[in-house]
């Protein structure tokens, strides 16, 4: 290979690198611009609720993505401060908002059974 075409090849790698992390750049913005948390719903066994413990601020609008990323159905509740989602279908994203009126930690879980180990699908929520 030539020194020119080293560099192009060189250009070229990092033409790709550049616009993959810029892809992810403004997808990071997006998610922080528009929502407080981006929930990622999984069975137990392949990695549970990420994250699996956050904090919200007490009287502020949270604005939950919910992603589920699996082949099976997830819902989501945390019952004490009356949030729920029925269902989130496999590779479905669900957007849902609410005002924490009570301080505390509380748990939220999957309300679908979704597998064997669908009753450790669970996670904790802190109000503060
Ligand atoms: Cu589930």
């Amino acid at each position: 290979m030539s020194r020119n075409e080293i560099v192009a090849v060189i250009l070229i790698i990092l033409a790709t690198l550049g616009t993959i992390f810029g892809v992810f750049a403004i997808e990071k913005f997006r998610l922080s611009k528009f929502y407080t948390l981006q929930l990622i719903a999984r069975a137990p066994e392949h990695g549970n609720w990420y994250p699996q413990e956050f904090t919200v601020s007490y009287g502020k609008e949270v604005k939950l993505l919910i992603r589920n990323i699996e082949t099976v159905t997830h819902g989501f509740a945390i019952p004490d401060l009356g949030v729920a989602v029925s269902e989130i279908k496999a590779g479905e994203v669900k957007a849902l908002s609410f005002r924490p009126d009570k301080r505390g930690t509380f748990p939220f879980m999957c309300t679908v059974w979704c597998s064997d180990r669908h009753m450790e699908m669970r996670g904790k929520i802190t109000v503060e």
